[in-house]
């Protein structure tokens, strides 16, 4: 005897060929009623007992017993199967996603590192950290992790990296094409949605639609942020919540907005980052290089990473290339993960 799937045009064939069967399990099915419990003694195969679960719904039970244990577990095996057809009811559905949620986001109030803005260089971040077992959150004001990847440059869908970075694309399992002067094309797509799965496959969690209001300061450092509801933030008297970390990376691309809720407090006088926020004008060659050579602590527990680099300390532009985002969050997860060592 096989397992059998309830629902499946074979097995409604065999039970339309059984009158003795088909009789017994119209029958039963008859007396059912939604939530009720039933003990089905002697259950063979486990024909009525799945007949009648149907019936019943999740509200109820059916009790199956059969002291004839088939060799190899065909009851067990066969309500497995049957179970993956259960129905379920709609508020479960809801509670499923509550609970998951609450979960994630109660055990991510603390984390060893803060990334504020999932774009290419906080996810590269994040990928290189989790991978040394460090406890990593990204906090994304938009719905989809990608930043400005996805759309390419001038809205064509596909990115730039050069030679440095391809090592980086081969880790996370992203194709690219060879293409003139050391440059490679890679399907933008393909780059947002590989960095973002590889990225949470790692163990970094990434929580969407929550935009990073502003810093948390004590004795003189940065210990985590003030985050609200992206559809809330600066649009409903609505106070956020606040994430803690040892430290924080600003991955807010040319925003560099928590930077900037330092600056406009005078927090960074004196400072490399002591000056008014924004990049110089389009200079690629040297824009990539700036990206990754600046990477830095700008205040104590406060960390620069992509374009924020030269938002805040006045690096050129550079456009859809994007390797040295990608590069730059390379380096800022080597930077923080060697200071946390050195603190432990
Ligand atoms: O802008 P973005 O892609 O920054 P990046 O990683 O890469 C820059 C390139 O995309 C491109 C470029 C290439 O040469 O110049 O611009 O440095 O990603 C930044 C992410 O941060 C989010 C934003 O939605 C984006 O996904 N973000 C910005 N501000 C906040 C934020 C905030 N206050 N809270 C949460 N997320």
């Amino acid at each position: 005897m096989e397992p059998f799937l309830y629902d499946s045009p074979d097995f409604q064939k065999e039970l339309a060929d059984s009158v003795h069967l088909a009789g017994e399990v119209n029958f039963l099915t008859s007396l059912a009623e939604r939530g009720m419990r039933v003990i089905d003694a002697g259950a063979h195969r486990g024909v009525t007992a799945v007949a009648l679960a149907k019936k019943i719904g999740n509200a109820g039970h059916v009790y199956a017993f059969e002291p004839a244990l088939c060799a190899n577990n065909l009851e067990t095996q066969t309500i497995r199967r049957n179970n993956q057809m259960a129905d379920f009811h709609e508020t479960q559905i809801s509670k499923a996603i509550l609970n998951a949620y609450h979960q994630k986001l109660s055990d991510r109030i603390v984390s060893d590192v803060l990334i504020v803005g999932a774009g290419p260089a906080g996810m590269t971040a994040a990928f290189y950290l989790a991978q040394k077992g460090i406890k990593v959150t990204l906090l994304e004001k938009r719905l989809a992790p990608g930043g400005g990847i996805w759309g390419g440059g001038m809205a064509m869908n596909e990115a730039v990296v050069q030679d440095d970075a391809l090592g980086l694309l081969d880790e996370i399992g992203v194709r690219h094409e060879s293409g003139d002067a050391n440059l490679h094309t890679v399907d933008a797509i393909e780059l947002a949605a590989g960095l973002a799965l590889k990225t949470v496959q790692c163990g970094a969690v990434v929580l969407n639609l929550i935009t990073v209001e502003d810093v948390c300061v004590r004795k003189h450092r940065v210990t985590g942020v003030a985050a609200n509801r992206t559809m809330i933030a600066e649009a409903l008297p609505v106070d956020p919540i606040t994430f803690s970390a040892r430290a924080v990376i600003d991955a807010t691309g040319h925003e560099a907005s928590v930077v900037e809720s330092l600056r406009r407090r005078d927090l960074l006088a004196n400072s490399a980052a002591d000056r008014r926020l924004g990049e110089g004008p389009m200079d690629a060659l040297s824009g990539e290089a700036f990206v990754v050579e600046n990477v830095r602590e700008v205040f104590p527990g406060l960390w620069v990473a992509g374009m924020s680099v030269c938002a805040t300390l006045g690096g050129p532009r550079m456009g859809p290339i994007f390797g040295g985002m990608l590069l730059s969050g390379k380096r800022v997860a080597e930077l923080v993960c060697s200071t946390l060592t050195k603190e432990n």
